[in-house]
């Protein structure tokens, strides 16, 4: 599976007709900075399309892309069938960030709540990002009861992508993942990747494609 065709769409920061698409959605949950648009660059293979952030809580819109997903048959047949998708790439930023103003930080929390449990987006896949070295905090451990007693009533899965794996050696790497799963337990699947570097991108591609 590949995505293809990667464009913005729209940035919204309240209701809007594109929630209610019937393109399937992938969306991207995080706090700030822990690599949330460096991941989506990375999927598509399109470097400049989401800002990377040198300051933290840049992203503070609901942005919306569109992209193809192009699945092959049987990859290994030289005249494989393809079949393409369009569908959206949600990137959605986390609320825990101080440096937003209380006001804008509530409606921010009540608009991405509403997102995972509404049921009125077509939300297919949740790509939960934390950064790994950070380990989860209270922002994440919210957004997992939530995808975990919301998702399979509407449909949806969700993955954490403990990013930023290229700043661990293999022990603390271990350690910290280890750590994770005490927390969340062995049923919620966590795929260590690094934006930056690739590594675990087959990993989340391949949950992504099934
Ligand atoms: N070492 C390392 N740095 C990364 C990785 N992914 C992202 N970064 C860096 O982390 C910083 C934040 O990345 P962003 O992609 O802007 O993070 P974000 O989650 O979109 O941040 P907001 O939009 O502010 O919520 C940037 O300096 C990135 O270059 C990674 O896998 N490894
Ligand atoms: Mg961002």
């Amino acid at each position: 599976m590949e995505i293809r065709n990667a464009r913005f769409v729209r940035g919204i920061v309240g209701t809007n007709d594109i929630l209610k698409s019937k393109r399937k959605q992938i969306a991207f949950i995080g706090r700030s900075n822990v690599g949330k648009s460096t991941l989506i660059n990375n999927l598509t293979g399109s470097k400049g399309l989401v800002k990377i952030s040198k300051q933290p809580g840049k992203t503070k819109q609901i942005n919306f892309f569109s992209a193809t997903l192009t699945y092959s048959n049987n990859p290994r047949q030289e005249k494989s069938t393809k079949r393409n998708e369009e569908i959206y790439l949600v990137d959605l930023p986390g609320y825990g960030y101080a440096k937003i103003p209380q006001e804008q930080r509530e409606k921010m929390r009540k608009m991405i709540l509403w997102y995972f449990i509404s049921g009125e987006t077509n939300l297919k896949k949740v790509i939960l990002i934390i950064d790994s070295k950070a380990g989860l905090k209270e922002f994440d451990l919210e957004m997992i009861d939530v995808l975990k007693e919301y998702g399979p009533e509407l449909g949806y899965q969700f993955v954490i992508v403990a990013n930023k794996i290229d700043k661990l050696n293999q022990k603390q790497t271990h350690k910290n993942l280890q750590k994770i799963k005490e927390k969340i337990g062995e049923e919620i699947k966590v795929i260590p990747m690094s934006a930056k570097t690739g590594k675990g991108r087959n990993d989340l591609m391949e949950w992504i494609g099934v």
